[in-house]
C-alpha cells in the first residue's frame, strides 16, 4: 500500500466522519448516547468489518474490531481512542486515533502477518465526559469501573443522567458491568491523538513520544446565595451567590501559576440562577479542571479553593456543595514501547520528540493499570477543542507506519 494511498483512506474516512456533527459549518459536536454517536458508531462497524476486522459493539457502547491472532487466549494487542466529541470541537481529537487503529489493522491483514495473539481496534463512548462532567466513561467500563449506580448518578445540564441517556439510546445500565474484559486479557494499549498543544507544530516536528500522561481532578461547584432585588436590596444585606463564586474562581489561575511547572486550572463553565440581569443570584454553578504531572499540586489547588469557598460563602451568609466528577492520578508510560517507536521514527527518517501530554485520553484511564503508549501528531497553532482544530493528512499516515512497525514487534512477541 502506498503512502499516498494511506492518506487517501485517512482522510476520506475522516471527512466522512465530519458529517456526523449536531453543529455542523460549527465544529464537531458528537456527544455520547446521541444520534451523531450511533451514526459514528455504525460507520466505524462498516469500515472495520471491510477491513477483516470482527466487529462488537458493548454494552457501554465501546466498539471493537478485532483480527484473530493464532493464540487467542494470549493478552491482546489494543489500539484506538474515543469517537465523541467535546461541542463545537475539532475533528480529530479522538476519532483520527480510531481511523489510523483501522489502518493498521489494514495493513496487518493486507500484508498477511502472522499474528500470535489478537490486534484489538477500540473505539471508546465518551472519553471528554463533556456531556455529563464525568469522563473516561467507555474506557472505564471496559476495566470494570462504571456500575449502574455510577451511570444513575451523573446528569447533563438538562437534568438527563447517564442511565436514562443509554436506555433512550439502546443501551441498558444494567448490563454495563458486562463491558469489563477479564483480568489479564488486555496486553497493552497504544494510543495515537492528535497533540492538542503547539509544541510539535511550533518545532515543526513529525511525531511526539509521549512518556507522560497528567493527572485531573473535576469539580462541579454550587454556591448557594439568596434572590433578592437587584435595585433595592442594599449591598450589606445581599447573599450573592456570584459575589462569593466569582472571589474564588478569579483566584484559581493564579494558583496554578505559582506552581510554575505547567501545572493548569480551569473554570469552563458558569450558570447563574435564576440568571436575570434584575435579580441577584441565588445560585452560582460552576466547574473546575485541575490538572498537573505532580499529583500534590492538584490536591493543594483543590484544598485551596475549598478554603476559599468556606471563607466567601461564609461571608455572605451562604454554603456550597463541591461535587466530584473525576479524580485520576498521572500516569508513566511504556518506555519499553516508547523505544519501539523511536526506532522506528529513525529508521523512517522522521523528525521527533518526547514530551508530555497535558490533555487526558483513554490511555491515562487504561495506563493506570495496562501498559500503555502514546503517539501524537501535530495539531496547528496548538489548537483544539475548537472548529479551527487542524492536523494534515500526511501527518496521520506517518503515525500509522510507526504504530504498524510497533505493532508487528509486539504481535510477533
Ligand atoms: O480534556 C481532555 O484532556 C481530553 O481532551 N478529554
Ligand atoms: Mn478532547
Ligand atoms: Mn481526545
Amino acid at each position: 500500500m502506498a503512502f499516498e494511498d494511506v492518506v487517501g483512506r485517512i482522510a476520506a474516512n475522516l471527512e466522512h466522519m465530519k458529517t456526523f456533527t449536531a453543529t455542523p459549518g460549527a465544529g464537531c459536536t458528537r456527544l455520547p448516547f446521541t444520534k451523531e454517536a450511533r451514526q459514528a458508531v455504525e460507520y466505524l462497524k462498516i469500515i472495520m468489518a471491510e477491513a477483516g476486522l470482527e466487529v462488537k459493539e458493548d454494552t457501554a457502547g465501546n466498539v471493537f474490531g478485532t483480527l484473530q491472532g493464532t493464540n487467542p487466549e494470549l493478552p491482546c494487542v489494543m489500539m484506538g481512542s474515543h469517537y465523541d466529541s467535546v461541542i463545537n470541537g475539532g475533528d480529530y481529537d479522538g476519532i483520527a486515533g480510531v481511523i489510523c487503529a483501522i489502518e493498521v489493522a489494514r495493513q496487518l491483514k493486507e500484508r498477511g502477518v502472522q499474528l500470535k495473539r489478537n490486534f484489538v481496534v477500540a473505539g471508546f463512548c465518551d472519553e471528554e465526559g463533556m456531556r455529563f462532567g464525568t469522563g473516561y466513561f467507555g474506557s472505564g467500563a471496559m476495566l470494570g469501573k462504571r456500575d449502574v449506580h455510577y451511570c444513575k448518578r451523573f446528569r447533563d445540564t438538562d437534568g438527563i443522567s447517564i442511565y436514562e441517556a443509554m436506555r433512550e439510546y439502546g443501551l441498558d445500565p444494567h448490563r454495563i458491568e458486562e463491558a469489563k474484559w477479564p483480568e489479564g486479557s488486555i496486553g497493552c494499549f497504544i494510543e495515537a491523538h492528535i497533540e492538542q498543544g503547539p509544541v510539535l507544530d511550533a518545532g515543526n516536528i513529525e511525531l511526539g513520544l509521549v512518556d507522560c500522561i497528567v493527572g485531573i481532578q473535576r469539580y462541579m461547584v454550587t454556591v448557594n446565595g439568596r434572590a433578592d432585588h437587584a435595585g433595592t436590596t442594599p449591598m450589606d444585606m445581599r447573599m450573592d451567590a456570584v459575589e462569593a463564586a466569582t472571589k474564588v474562581i478569579s483566584k484559581i489561575p493564579d494558583w496554578a501559576r505559582e506552581k510554575a511547572d505547567g501545572t493548569v486550572a480551569t473554570t469552563g463553565y458558569i450558570r447563574t440562577v435564576p440568571g436575570g440581569m434584575n435579580i441577584v443570584a441565588e445560585q452560582c454553578e460552576f466547574t473546575v479542571d485541575v490538572r498537573s504531572r505532580n499529583n500534590d499540586n492538584i490536591n493543594d489547588i483543590i484544598r485551596r479553593i475549598s478554603a476559599a469557598l468556606d471563607r466567601e460563602t461564609e461571608a455572605i451568609g451562604g454554603s456550597y456543595e463541591m461535587d466530584n466528577k473525576l479524580t485520576i492520578t498521572p500516569v508513566n508510560l511504556s518506555q519499553n514501547m516508547l523505544s519501539i517507536m523511536e526506532d522506528s521514527c529513525r529508521e523512517h527518517e522522521y523528525s521527533y520528540q518526547y514530551l508530555p501530554s497535558g490533555a487526558g485520553h483513554d490511555a491515562l484511564e487504561i495506563g493506570q493499570v495496562i501498559p500503555t503508549v502514546m503517539l501524537f501528531v501535530p495539531s496547528k497553532e496548538g489548537r483544539s477543542h475548537c472548529p479551527v482544530e487542524f492536523t494534515k493528512y500526511s501527518d496521520f499516515a506517518k503515525a500509522s507506519v510507526v504504530l504498524l512497525d510497533l505493532t508487528e514487534t509486539l504481535l510477533a512477541e
